[in-house]
């Protein structure tokens, strides 16, 4: 059997994986209790396939017993389940918006640190990729100025899921930029994107839960070609 707390909610959770991260800050900003169970991913126990026989991390026990996977869908139980966190929007379409942010930003910039890291000895490549990473980050830069030209988060003073759901790859993303000596802290055409950034790495949630650069460039060095 499998580690849990039967009392409050169980967490199962890599602190280097940006999918966990997303869970551990909606579970941190809905002040939900909760029992981490941090599982090595290089060495997992073996009890950990009866919580997710898929064999990733993050999972969910509910106090009740059921297990849930999948870390978007984890962080929309928490926001339905807390409301007074207002995680998400209440109107259907504003639902939709958040969910078309994080659909957006799943085929476009999340696998761009891991791409990058794949080419750190192809110069080459390298910098056909980092031209990419900017024309994307402007892309993103404008859906967020396209939902609110204000800011700071994609829903303006809001700060909902689809914030949630995307900065963990951008730090990421930072580490593998920076690891390759490539700086856009002076590209154009990113300025709503770097408030944003800003205003989610400064709110306690992630101050408090964030994996230390160590800590990642640890774990992502199997990345690195
Ligand atoms: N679609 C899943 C992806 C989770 C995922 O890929 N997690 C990675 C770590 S960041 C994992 O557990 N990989 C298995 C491994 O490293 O063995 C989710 O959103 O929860």
């Amino acid at each position: 059997m499998y580690p849990f707390n039967e009392n409050k909610i169980s967490l199962y959770n890599a602190k280097i994986c940006p999918f966990a991260h997303r869970v551990v800050l909606a579970l941190v900003e809905a002040k939900v209790p909760y029992e981490n169970f941090e599982i090595d991913l290089s060495n997992k126990p073996d009890w950990y396939a009866e919580v997710n026989p898929a064999l990733k991390v993050p999972a969910m026990r509910l106090p009740s017993g059921e297990l849930m996977v999948e870390s978007f869908l984890l962080v929309e139980y928490i926001a339905e389940k807390y409301p007074e966190a207002r995680l998400m929007p209440e109107s259907p379409f504003d639902k939709y918006k958040v969910r078309l942010f994080v659909e957006f930003f799943g085929s476009n910039l999340l696998p761009l640190p891991y791409r990058l890291l794949a080419v750190t000895n192809d110069a080459s490549a390298k910098a056909e990729l980092y031209s990419e990473i900017i024309q994307k980050l402007r892309t993103l830069n404008d859906k967020l100025l396209e939902n609110s030209d204000i800011g700071p988060y994609f829903f303006g003073q809001h700060f909902t899921a689809a914030d949630i759901a995307t900065i963990t790859f951008i730090e990421r993303l930072e580490m593998a930029l920076d690891l390759n000596n490539l700086d856009i802290s002076s590209v154009s055409g990113l300025e709503r994107f770097n408030a944003w950034k800003s205003a989610i790495k400064s709110r306690p949630s992630y101050i408090s839960t964030v994996a230390s650069r160590p800590e990642l460039l640890e774990a992502y060095k199997k990345y690195i070609k």
